[in-house]
């Protein structure tokens, strides 16, 4: 049953995370990691050590947990492995909750099945982990096991994407906000686009997930507002290179006079651009097609820096810290808010001025570990 009893203490730099904003600064923890050496188990190694961290506090004492009575179990339902930002993210929970920090991780890649994901925080229920994060593939379906959990005084927290049940279902829930990254992309094309016409092809992501369903709601609150914009299509690419390849090969079939790609993450984007290479189809700055993608991850940037994909919108995958201080204080007795925002920025490329997005540059890129 609950273990609440556990107050360890976390190590400077996951404190230090959750009180910097997030995006570019609140790489720092992931960027120090040693995260070519992690092993993708459930485990990072022993000898990790934990970054320093000007901004924590200065009571924040070297992990006890040896001392408290042993390591803090938490599971993770993670969503699988399809994006370079999913590994971004694995990487940082597996750093984050290190047996180093005082944590002893269940990690589960649920390899975008919904029934699978269920199933493991029902094995971590049985096992009676301390604490579950789940970072749900489809924001249905979960009254019954979140229910479940909550019978069994398990502390949950829904991570990265959000879930259709009600909140009282569960502790906690932090990530980015998606609505909003859709509505910046669609603020940024208003802008560039300046009431010149758009036909619009979209590239959406996995069906269900949150992250694909806010930013298409997102970029369509702004297209509402433009009767000279046509969204031609939308489809899921599920959030893969391959996936967005595929789609956007049926679209060249399909559609002529498209000027306008949304591929919802980096690695649709990096397919859609393959298709368009293979159909010569010039995009960019300099090209017939505008690319928007979401995520800028490291890749995505270089492509955002060259010039080839225009406006890349932020989602931060660093968020384990978030999770790990919504962790220290539930294990303290203290209370926690019920939702916590992971901010998020945008880029553009170069030789283009947004008031929503920063121009990208060597140095920026240079700060993009991930
Ligand atoms: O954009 C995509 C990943 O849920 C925000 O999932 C996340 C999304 C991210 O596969 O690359």
């Amino acid at each position: 049953m609950k273990k609440r009893m556990l107050s360890v203490l976390l190590s400077t730099a996951m404190v230090a995370a959750m009180l910097v904003g997030c995006g570019s600064q609140a790489a720092a923890p992931a960027a120090e990691a040693p995260a070519a050496e992690a092993p993708a188990e459930e485990e990072a190694p022993a000898e990790e050590e934990a970054p320093a961290e000007e901004e924590a506090p200065a009571e924040e004492e070297a992990p006890a947990a040896e001392e408290a009575g042993g390591l803090i179990k938490v599971g993770f339902a993670q969503v699988g492995h399809e994006s370079d930002w999913r590994a971004a993210n694995t990487q940082n929970y597996q750093d984050t909750f290190s047996e180093a920090n005082g944590y002893e991780l269940s990690f589960v890649d649920c390899d975008n099945d919904n029934a699978a994901q269920i199933e493991a925080v029902r094995s971590f229920i049985e096992q009676g982990v301390d604490y579950i994060c789940i970072a749900p593939i489809e924001t249905a379906g979960w009254d019954t096991v979140l229910q479940e959990a909550q019978d069994a005084g398990i502390d949950v927290l829904i991570v990265d994407r959000s879930v259709d049940a009600s909140d009282s279902l569960y502790t906690t829930a932090l990530g980015c906000d998606m609505v909003a990254e859709g509505e910046t992309a669609g603020k940024w094309l208003e802008e560039y686009l300046n009431g010149a016409e758009a036909k619009i092809l979209v590239i959406e992501g996995s069906v269900g997930a949150s992250a694909t369903l806010g930013r298409s709601e997102g970029f369509n609150n702004i297209a509402a507002n433009h009767s000279e914009w046509e969204i031609l299509d939308s489809q899921s690419g599920d959030f893969t290179q391959a996936g967005g390849q595929e789609v956007m090969e049926s679209y060249i079939k399909s559609y002529q006079g498209f000027n306008v790609v949304v591929c919802q993450n980096d690695n649709e984007a990096y397919g859609a651009m393959d298709a368009m290479d293979a159909a010569g189809i010039t995009y960019g700055v300099d090209g017939d097609v505008t690319i928007i993608s979401y995520d800028a991850t490291h890749d995505g940037l270089q492509y955002t820096l060259d010039g080839k994909i225009s406006c890349n919108v932020e989602c931060n995958p660093l968020q384990a810290g978030f999770a790990a201080d919504v962790i220290q204080k539930l294990a303290a007795g203290e209370s926690v808010d019920k939702w916590t925002l992971v901010v998020d920025e945008a880029f553009v490329a170069p030789g283009i001025e947004s008031q929503y997005a920063n121009t990208m540059s060597d140095e920026l890129l240079a700060g993009r570990a991930y």
